[in-house]
């Protein structure tokens, strides 16, 4: 396969400043008509090159006239002789057939487009490449009674009927635009309806469109909507600018959103909530991704990516914003201990292993592969930091330089970074390692007292990654504080250190006490830190640290401490943990949420992530050790937190939700106590509950153990829920996420029910994606998981290619696990290269994971 590399970037040799596109809907043959203004961009003679993606051309007429033309691969070729043409073709495309979901598909009866990145290609001819923008007219016709809604970016123009039962309607967007945000819907959608209106005093139409039966749970989506554009406006100073913004949820859909102009598709799970099928989780990430699509109008579609090695420069921008928007929601200390706990669960993960590629890549084989944590993720990391090293005035300052000045245009990372240097005053050439270094930053701190004076002693490395060797040293900005170990006093200010060669040093002056370094507080850098704290010093930050952040990261640190110790035989002494514990939940002064994520242990793949070679068993049974202890010393405590936050009527408020949050973590170590009425007593919350989070909570509980309440409860909850599919992924998903030992059996079961299919991405994801991230079960020692994966991938292969290539991360960790594991899982991706037919895109991640 092809590789494209960022190094051969070239400006497009034809332009399209407008294209009229007349659909003719069907889902069997989709008629598709385009005529496109096309000029010659500079002084060359090069033909025009219109990308498709298994497309015939049936009619190709130049200014109105048949016109000589050739195929090259996939594309279409049009030698012209003069600087500005107008250019009509015609194809016909079969939407019902299109399992990749990637161009015009149908999903449940509703016809409807995923463009982004080269999906427009499958739909008509065209220069399919973000820096070519155009303006749109959009004419569809479709049988009106299976279609009676036609929806398109921009702004409504015209509509009517037409003979033989079919209906059309034009639509214009007067934004030029890339093709990649290209959408249209056709289907028998009904509208929660709303209105915004804009700090301009204009108005705008709000619709969020759904089958009729989900009308119901649109409603936390508008709402959503609504703070979205109030908080862009406020924060951004970033207005809306069509009269309509609509949002179409679809069941089939091959990741969360999408931010096409105007017309916004969506998931259906990131739309869809009521209190009965969606949990705390899902009401966040609705509200999360609506603005995160919405915040895509400027970070994205007013100034886009001059190629997609940009990506970062939209999705690592509007990652962070809508970080910045949930956390005005509720708890930013939560919110932030939640965005870093996913980091390191994914991002950290993939930049150490085979697939790590920096934030700005330099090459790619298939660009839906590259759609990744270090995109999106490590992508908003580093837009946080600028932002903590310029102070909120000038980070605000720098991003109206870039909003104006490449308004309408194709940007690149670099001309982001240009413009925090010129509002900021500051120099980021070392900062810009940042876009082109691969690999997790760590830091080694130690702290060495000397009468009234401390020296800290902070070091760094970048570690080798794929076609990176040697790094050189990077820019850290660390917050860091000292506190009396005695008094628990602050000993200074908190202090902004750039870390930025491979040694530093800093002194500390006129200490009355002891200190205890408080360090990379927030987490303003995202690396790994060491320190040399003991035990104690952990326990007390975790008590006494006025960043709520460290101060979980205390308690984190602790439990890693005391957990990776056990598994690699050295004493350890659960102890210190205990009492940490207990004293968090004694703190009445502590919000709930913040408590229920402190207290709780880090994950088994977390603390294999700090092993040389990962053991799942000895991992496993040492993390299951300490949450016994932790279950039976603070038994009282979790009891009494069980039936304080028992209260059980359903309200979405940052309050309620940590109550449940709390409860249902107080459940879990109840559980684990091992206690006689465990299962009774979480089959009552699973019975009783008035809302989704409690019901899948207490299901979890019950399916990660052995007791008849698990059938029941298995049971009833299919019963209840088997005619809706977001919820049955939940069914699905538990299973596959259950820590017990024949889970990897479990799942072959599951992928043979009935109502398990690949065909829907959330289904697949819901049991091949859920465990692959089940570390015990996913490196169960037969291999059985790794071939059980390896199986459904291949299936998939031939459906899906781009959800397919998304699965195989888990198999391509094979160097961090031990010979006998390492060669099972070799020997799948081996298998998997060399399947005849596959895609580029699992071939791609296949192939690297390999090297
Ligand atoms: N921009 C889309 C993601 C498109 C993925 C294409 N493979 C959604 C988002 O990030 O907002
Ligand atoms: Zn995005």
């Amino acid at each position: 396969p092809r590789v494209t590399r960022r190094e051969d970037y070239r400006e497009p040799d034809w332009l399209v400043p407008e294209i009229a596109l007349d659909f003719e809907l069907d889902p069997a043959a989709t008629r598709v008509r385009a005529a496109l203004k096309v000029t010659r961009n500079g002084g060359h003679d090069r033909p025009l090159v219109l990308m498709g993606d298994g497309l015939e051309p049936l009619a190709v007429r130049v200014d109105g006239k048949d016109a000589a033309w050739t195929m090259e691969g996939p594309d279409l070729v049009i030698a012209l002789p003069g600087a500005a043409h107008r250019i009509e073709t015609e194809v016909v495309i079969a939407p019902e057939r299109n399992t990749q979901l990637q161009g015009l598909y149908a999903s449940g009866g509703i016809l409807c487009t995923q463009c982004e990145s080269e999906g427009f290609r499958r739909i008509t001819f065209f220069p399919d490449r973000p820096d070519v923008l155009t303006k749109y007219r959009v004419r569809m016709a479709a049988e009106k009674a299976r279609y009676p809604v036609l929806l398109a970016n921009g702004d409504p123009v015209a509509q009517g009927d037409l003979a033989d039962g079919r209906h059309w309607a034009e639509w214009h967007d007067p934004f030029p635009k890339p093709s990649y945000l290209f959408a249209l819907v056709a289907g028998d959608l009904v509208a929660n309806r709303g209105s915004f209106t804009t700090m301009s005093g204009r108005e705008v139409q709000l619709g969020i469109w759904v089958r009729e039966p989900d009308l119901a749970k649109t409603d936390h989506a508008l709402h959503a909507l609504k703070l979205s554009m109030a908080w862009d406006e406020k924060v951004y100073g970033r207005e809306y600018d069509l009269d309509v913004f609509n949002i179409v949820a679809v069941d089939d859909f091959n990741f969360g959103a999408m931010e096409n102009k105007g017309l916004n598709v969506f998931n259906s799970r990131y739309i869809l909530a009521d209190p009965d099928t969606a949990t705390d989780w899902d009401y966040d990430a609705v509200a999360a991704v609506v603005a995160h699509e919405y915040f895509h109008n400027w970070s994205g579609n007013r100034v886009t990516c001059r190629d997609w090695f940009q990506l970062s420069l939209k999705e690592g921008f509007t990652v962070f914003r809508d970080q910045s928007f949930s956390a005005d929601q509720g708890s930013a200390a939560v919110k932030r201990i939640e965005d870093v706990r996913g980091l390191r669960a994914s991002q950290f993960q993939e930049d150490a292993g085979p697939l790590a590629h920096p934030v700005r890549p330099d090459s790619y084989i298939e660009i839906s592969n590259f759609y990744t944590a270090t995109i999106y993720n490590k992508g908003a990391e580093v837009i946080r930091m600028m932002a903590t090293i310029l102070g909120p005035e000038k980070f605000r300052a720098a991003t109206d330089i870039y909003f104006d000045r490449f308004d309408g245009t194709a940007a690149t990372c670099e001309d982001f970074v240009r413009c925090m240097e010129e509002a900021g005053g500051v120099d980021l050439a070392q900062f810009r390692l940042w876009y082109s270094q691969a690999g997790t930053p760590r830091v080694s701190a130690t702290l060495a007292q000397d009468g009234g004076k401390a020296r800290l002693t902070l070091k760094q490395t970048v570690p080798p990654t794929p076609g990176q060797p040697e790094k050189a040293p990077m820019v850290l900005p660390l917050k860091l504080k000292l506190f009396g170990r005695v008094t628990g006093r602050a000993l200074c200010d908190e202090q902004l250190v750039l870390l930025n060669r491979p040694e530093q040093e800093l002194v500390f002056g006129n200490l009355t006490e002891p200190p205890v370094l408080s360090i990379n507080r927030g987490f303003s850098a995202p690396v790994v830190v060491e320190t040399d704290r003991t035990p104690d010093q952990l326990a007390f930050l975790s008590a006494h640290d006025d960043d709520p952040f460290a101060r979980y990261e205390a308690m984190q640190q602790l439990m890693l401490d005391t957990l990776t110790a056990a598994v690699r035989g050295a004493p350890f002494d659960h102890g210190p943990v205990i009492e940490a514990v207990r004293n968090t939940l004694a703190d009445t002064r502590l919000d709930r949420a913040f408590v229920a994520d402190a207290v709780l242990l880090p994950s088994d793949s977390f603390i294999g992530d700090q092993m040389d070679i990962v053991d799942p068993e000895a991992i496993f049974r040492a993390r299951e050790a300490l949450r016994r202890e932790l279950a039976t010393a603070l038994a009282g405590q979790w009891r009494d937190a069980y039936e304080a936050n028992r209260a059980n009527r359903f309200e979405y408020s940052p309050a309620a939700k940590g109550a449940r949050r709390i409860k249902n973590v107080a459940l879990g170590y109840i559980a684990a106590s091992g206690a006689a009425d465990a299962p009774a007593l979480a089959f009552r919350q699973f019975e009783g509950a008035d809302n989704m989070t409690d019901r899948q909570a207490a299901l979890g509980t019950l399916v990660n153990g052995r007791s008849d309440e698990r059938a029941a409860a298995l049971a009833a909850f299919y019963d209840r829920y088997r005619g809706n599919a977001l919820v049955l992924d939940k069914w699905f998903q538990t299973q596959a996420l259950s820590t017990r030992d024949d889970t990897a059996e479990a799942v072959e079961k599951l992928a043979a029910h009935p109502d398990f299919t690949l065909a829907n991405p959330n289904r697949a994801r819901s049991v091949i994606g859920a465990f692959g991230v089940n570390q015990r079960a996913f490196h169960h020692p037969s291999g059985r998981g790794y071939r059980f994966v390896a199986d459904q991938l291949l299936a998939l292969d031939r459906i899906n290619p781009q959800t397919a290539a998304k699965l195989l991360p888990p198999l391509g960790r094979w160097r961090r696990f031990d010979a006998e594991r390492a060669a099972r899982m070799r020997a799948e991706l081996e298998r998997i290269v060399a399947t005849p037919g596959l895609s580029k895109d699992t071939f791609e991640q296949a192939s690297k994971s390999l090297d």
